[in-house]
């Protein structure tokens, strides 16, 4: 009988992949387990390399995504991609020890806690000498904010290795942002009553071959928890950070225009055009880094295309914009009004299109 899934999310992982399978396989027998392989769209082969271990073994099975980023939304994707009713998470590269699996599975399973959390920090835990992982267990203000937002107290909040019951995950997934790394701390978050929680000491070993994809600012995604749970339902949280970078934007416009214009003494249209373009610019590497923190494009290729294509939104967008306010404007509408109707309309338009083509796929 199929007791547990593990899901794996992948990016550039092939060739820790086939050992990690041996490892689980040793940790939890032969039999009650399969393993869900979400990869997204490695360009190192991750997903064929994974097919290739399937068609040997179909315990393993692979959710390949193409055009979709980021390790929360993996997550989800493959927690609710089984019937099996115990699901865990954890990195595929080996940072994560299968042996805690049984026993983390024995607890869930006997009712003891709803959720095992493997802990870095808590006693016989430990980070094998990797400094980045420690400044983390430094910040007890973190994890105060973390207890805050979830009602559980926890050693390790941004863990990304715990078990719990499929159908919590069921129920909850309608609820989850699916946004950035923090996916233990958005499932606990979501849940009222808290979940009771029960922590596996974690000795984090160094990860086996490739390199990391994930730069975690945790502080960040504290502030992002914090929003999502007071503010969430009202105004998406992806389209709140794209808000705020636009209203940052209008500064260094006013900024660029004041040094042009004044001090430099250039033309007001070509102040206005440069100010306009160093504005877009300015977004384009904010949202970059902040709003899409988890789908960043990187490298100078995809780096120059998504700012080029960022440009070309943000242009139909100030078009919308102005057409809009011009409308009202001569319909009697106070200018003041119709000037703000036109900036809303326009970042809608902009996020609509940039969400989806310069940070999304299509
Ligand atoms: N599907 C998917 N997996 C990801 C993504 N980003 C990271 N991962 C995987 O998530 C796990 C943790 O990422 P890693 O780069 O090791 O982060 P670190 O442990 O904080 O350095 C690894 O198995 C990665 O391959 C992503 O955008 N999509
Ligand atoms: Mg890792």
């Amino acid at each position: 009988m199929l007791r547990l899934a593990v899901i794996l999310p992948t990016l550039n992982e092939r060739d820790n992949l086939a050992p990690l399978v041996e490892r689980i396989e040793s940790a939890l027998g032969p039999e009650g387990w399969e393993a869900i392989i979400v990869d997204d769209d490695s360009k190192d082969g991750t997903a064929d390399e994974a097919r290739r271990i399937t068609l040997a073994d179909p315990r393993i099975r692979v959710l390949h995504r193409i055009g979709r980023r980021g390790l929360a939304s993996a997550a989800i994707e493959g927690m609710c991609a089984t019937a099996a009713p115990f699901v865990a998470v954890m990195d595929a590269d080996h940072q994560h020890d299968p042996a805690l699996l049984p026993a983390m599975l024995a607890a869930v399973e006997a009712g003891t806690c709803d959720v095992a959390v493997a802990s870095r920090f808590v006693a016989g835990g430990s980070v094998a000498g990797l400094a980045s992982e420690r400044r983390e267990q430094g910040s007890a203000m973190a994890n105060r904010i973390a207890s805050a937002l979830t009602g559980v107290e926890l050693s390790d909040p941004m863990s990304g290795y715990f078990l719990l019951p499929a159908e919590t995950v069921r129920q909850l997934a309608p609820q989850l942002s699916g946004i950035g790394f923090k996916i233990l701390l958005d499932i606990l978050a979501a849940s009222s009553p808290p979940l009771k929680v029960q922590e596996f000491p974690l000795q984090l070993a160094a990860r086996r071959a490739g390199e990391s994809k994930l730069d975690r600012a945790v502080a960040f995604e504290f502030l992002i928890g914090l929003y999502e749970k007071t503010f969430g339902h009202l105004v998406p949280t992806r389209f709140a950070l794209f808000g705020t970078v636009g209203a940052l934007g209008v500064g260094v416009h006013m900024a660029a225009l004041a040094l042009l214009y004044i001090l430099a003494g250039s033309g007001f249209a070509l102040a206005q055009a440069i100010a306009t373009f160093v504005a877009m610019s300015f977004n384009f590497w904010l949202n970059n880094w902040l709003t899409y923190r988890d789908q960043r494009l990187k490298g100078l290729g995809a780096v120059l295309k998504g700012w080029a294509g960022f440009c070309a939104t943000c242009a139909v967008g100030a078009l919308a914009n102005v057409a809009v306010a011009t409308l009202l404007q001569a319909r009697g509408v106070h200018w003041v009004l119709a000037a703000l109707a036109g900036i809303v309309i326009g970042a809608v338009w902009n996020y609509a299109l940039s969400s989806r083509f310069v940070w999304g796929r299509y």
